[in-house]
């Protein structure tokens, strides 16, 4: 069987296909445009592809992504839709996701933020105690990832909550569930932790209706898609003071071009979408064992539900 490895962001994509390759002895893994013939393919293995990748590979059975989103590749022309896709779970990005998540809720609970403009003032002055119960965290998506990260803050005793479209929730975090259940989820929450999947229904989901149903003093740390949010709503919620700041990991348009208004916002924190990498040796061995699974015609975990689109 032949696999293709297609992935735009990989300016060195050698090291993939060699772990590939290792992890996978009785298949040929190649790159795409590595020179040999394109077309013989059945799996590809893909991040941000080549738009003529369907094109160029119509034996393709099934795609799997090296990492959790699947909406861009939803969105490309072209891709067949009987070709079944596969996402990364986990693969070593949810301990990253919560270590994220934790360092801004602690910038902002703890107050070192401000402690680090203390400094530069030269200034020797102590904030008040923490009181955990005026910071309660509220996690939108309560999948592989924003389980993780609920666990996590939870361990700290922080209050933390769910929002996700079942209402299902990881034990012991309360669960908030559909429509229905977001007003009284947004009410309770200050700090609220985007972790959706990107997908008709939640695009466009943070925006000012949900900044103004917060707790007041409130933060917004979007780490799932920019496409979630409207940039204009935020702008206008931190400089209106509906927001005390935000953090944000990914954005509409990525690289965040320059002079977007963003980058110099006092109340804003911006990192460039690394809130949870794909590490090499974690996802070459998962998508190994799925690919080895799809092979004997068993189950592959995963499995993107057309309907839902995640
Ligand atoms: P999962 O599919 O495991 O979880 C998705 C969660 O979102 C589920 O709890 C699901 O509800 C909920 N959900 C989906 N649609 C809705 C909706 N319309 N209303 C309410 N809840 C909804 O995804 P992952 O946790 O693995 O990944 C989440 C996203 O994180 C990815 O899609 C990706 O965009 C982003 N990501 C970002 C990274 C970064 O570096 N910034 C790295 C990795 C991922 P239910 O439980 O009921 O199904
Ligand atoms: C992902 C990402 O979805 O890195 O895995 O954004």
């Amino acid at each position: 069987m032949e696999v293709v490895f297609a992935s735009q962001s990989e300016t060195q994509p050698e090291d993939w296909v060699c772990a590939f390759q290792e992890a996978l002895p009785g298949m040929r893994v190649r790159a795409w445009g590595d020179g040999s013939a394109a077309g013989g393919a059945e799996i590809a293995l893909v991040w941000n592809p080549p738009a003529d990748l369907f094109e160029r590979e119509p034996r393709l059975r099934i795609v799997f992504t090296l990492g959790a989103g699947v909406d861009a590749l939803l969105r490309m022309p072209g891709r067949p839709a009987h070709v079944p896709i596969v996402r990364l779970e986990d693969g070593g990005m949810a301990v990253q996701m919560a270590e994220y998540v934790l360092h801004f809720l602690l910038r902002a609970a703890r107050g070192f933020g401000r402690y680090a403009q203390f400094q530069a003032q030269g200034r020797w002055q102590r904030l008040d105690d923490i009181v955990r119960e005026d910071w309660p965290v509220g996690i939108m998506g309560a999948g592989v990832l924003g389980a993780r990260v609920a666990r996590t803050i939870a361990a700290l005793e922080y209050p933390v909550a769910a929002w996700s479209r079942s209402g299902r929730a990881p034990e012991g975090i309360e669960g908030y569930g559909g429509d229905e259940g977001l007003s009284a989820f947004l009410g309770r929450t200050r700090v609220l932790v985007n972790i959706l999947p990107l997908t008709a229904q939640t695009e466009g989901i943070l925006c000012r209706r949900v900044f103004e149903r917060m707790r007041p003093h409130g933060y917004l740390i979007n780490i799932a898609r920019g496409r979630h949010l409207v940039e204009d709503d935020l702008l206008a919620a931190l400089d209106g003071g509906l927001l005390e700041g935000a953090a944000l990991d990914v954005f509409a348009q990525e690289p965040l071009p320059p002079g977007h208004p963003f980058w110099a916002h006092p109340r804003l924190q911006i990192t460039p979408h690394i809130a949870g990498a794909s590490l090499v040796g974690q996802t070459v061995r998962q998508i190994s064992a799925k690919i080895q699974a799809f092979q004997r015609g068993e189950p592959v975990s995963g499995m993107i539900d057309p309907e839902l689109q995640y």
